[in-house]
């Protein structure tokens, strides 16, 4: 008995279940470990500011077993979600308590500068949000340059119903801000690579986190042009047995490392500056080190969230900052991972492969939005009764930045338990020559199930309105006028309210 339990203390990381990020959301706001970080404030009309503080500061934080020093937020890998619904206005307060040269990262001519490009992936404006000088670039602006020492507030309406033109989705008629996953991350050109390895990232969510689960048509029998089933109850059926896991893909070379990734608690480790240790040129394997310390075992089997080129290094592909975590879906619940790839430069191409070997076949994934859209076009308000259908995939390739929302099954009838392993395929991408190795990133335990459920998954299809965006003359005037110099014309004018105008350069005589 001795020896199990020493071995399951030598693996502490093995057998912890996933951790979830803080989320800030109306319903949330209050929760303990949000203080000081997110604060809502009602706009007045049923809508709120969603509003989260990130101090970028270079701390000690954990990171896959090892405590390593980085430049990021809050003092936590784990960085806070963002929940806000179409028409409220997300807003971010950046402290930059950074200090020059002394994120941990790779780059010396690092001065310690941050921003924030808040919104990646939402339809929104780069612009100031009114009435505020364009100088002050509150909105989406990706071109701030903080210095160590400053703040700066960041505030960026989500456009709501009727407010976006759905020819953005190859649509017509006007639509809300689209349901699904986007991001935040430091954007300062020259040191956001460093920055955003270090941990300066995080999840934003336009609608509620189970907003895109939605239930299928299952055909009449009599008349298969209409669905046997009532589809807003089994859609909130579904939604009730949903369980949401949010998980932050993230990797981070490390040196110095006293213990190997197995057997790490807390111990002390240094962000690994070598360019080298993140080169997948072909012909470089990464392994596993043998606890004779004879070299590199390459069974990827044993590559659980890492692997190692030297002895006293690792290279940590972490899920919220855990390694090789494990996600339980009880009986009866479906699972909604909630995935961001926050890496700065790893594509990861996931695929779901049962821990039995003898079931050769990768469980399906139920890919229900993609990048912050849900993958269909919208449809008119009298076709929700005919859902589009949900599309299954054997793997999932997302390159750095990419974000999506996989649905997982755990209703049908299952005697057994099931686990299952999220991990990424040894692949090259064809964009490049990097080959990258094969990972095991978290397992997925599905626990067995007796209850039946039979609706099929939709995809949430925005609804447009039927009525055509609306120009006034006075801006078709304008859209049609000529540009004087120095000038390019507002985008969005559904958004603004259909009034086009024209934003123009400092210095320019139109200003
Ligand atoms: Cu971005």
């Amino acid at each position: 008995m001795n020896g199990i339990a020493l071995g399951f203390l030598l693996q502490p990381a093995i057998a912890a279940e996933l951790v979830q990020p803080p989320i800030c959301s109306e319903a949330t706001a209050a929760q303990p470990d949000l203080a000081g970080i997110c604060a809502i404030a009602p706009l007045g009309n049923g809508q709120n500011e969603v509003k989260i503080t990130l101090r970028a500061a270079s701390t000690e934080i954990a990171v896959g077993g090892y405590k390593v020093t980085t430049g990021n937020y809050n003092h936590n890998y784990l960085t806070p979600i963002v929940e806000a619904m179409p028409g409220d206005t997300v807003s971010a307060h950046l402290i930059n308590a950074l200090v020059s040269g002394a994120n941990g990262g790779m780059h010396d001519h690092n001065d310690g500068s941050t921003n924030l490009h808040y919104f990646h992936g939402g339809i929104v404006s780069p612009n100031n949000a009114r009435p505020a000088h364009a100088e002050l670039g509150t909105g989406d602006n990706v071109y701030v340059h903080l210095k160590p020492g400053l703040s700066f507030d960041y505030k960026v309406p989500i456009p709501g119903n009727d407010m976006i033109d759905a020819r953005v989705l190859e649509s017509t008629g006007l639509i809300p801000h689209p349901l699904g996953l986007n991001w935040y991350h430091s954007h300062l050109h020259g040191i956001s690579s460093d920055q955003v390895m270090g941990g300066m990232s995080g999840l934003l969510s336009v609608g509620e986190a189970t907003g895109n689960v939605k239930a299928g048509c299952q055909p009449d029998p009599n008349d298969k042009t209409k669905c046997s089933n009532d589809i807003e109850k089994d859609t909130s059926d579904l939604k009730r047995v949903t369980m949401v896991r949010y998980a932050l893909l993230r990797d981070m070379p490390v040196m110095n490392i006293a213990k190997l990734p197995g057997q790490a608690n807390g111990d002390a480790a240094t962000w690994d500056p070598d360019p080298g240790a993140r080169d997948f040129t072909p012909g470089k394997p990464c392994g596993v080190w043998r606890p004779d310390g004879s070299g590199p075992d390459l069974d990827p089997k044993l590559r659980t969230g890492f692997c190692q080129r030297e002895q006293k290094k690792a290279l940590l592909f972490t899920v919220n900052g855990q390694r090789y975590p494990t996600i339980t879906v009880e009986g009866g619940k479906n699972l909604l991972l909630r995935l961001g790839n926050l890496s700065a430069n790893i594509p990861y191409w996931l695929e779901l492969r049962n821990e039995n070997e003898a079931v050769t076949k990768p469980l399906r994934m139920t890919i229900l939005s993609l990048d912050g859209v849900v993958p269909a076009i919208p449809i008119a308000p009298g076709q929700p009764q005919k859902p589009v259908q949900a599309v299954d995939y054997d793997d999932v390739l997302m390159m750095p930045a990419a974000r999506a929302e996989i649905y997982v099954r755990n209703d049908s009838k299952q005697e057994n338990q099931r686990v299952y392993i999220l991990k990424t395929k040894q692949h090259r991408v064809e964009a490049g020559t990097d080959e990258w190795p094969e990972i095991q990133l978290a397992r997925i335990v599905l626990e067995p199930n007796a209850t039946i459920s039979n609706a099929p998954i939709a995809l949430n299809a925005a609804i447009a309105s039927p009525a055509p965006p609306q120009i006034p003359s006075t801006a078709l005037a304008i859209e049609t006028a000529e540009l004087p110099p120095g000038c390019i014309r507002d985008l969005a004018p559904a958004f603004r309210g259909g009034t086009i105008q024209f934003r123009c350069l400092r210095g320019s005589p139109y200003s």
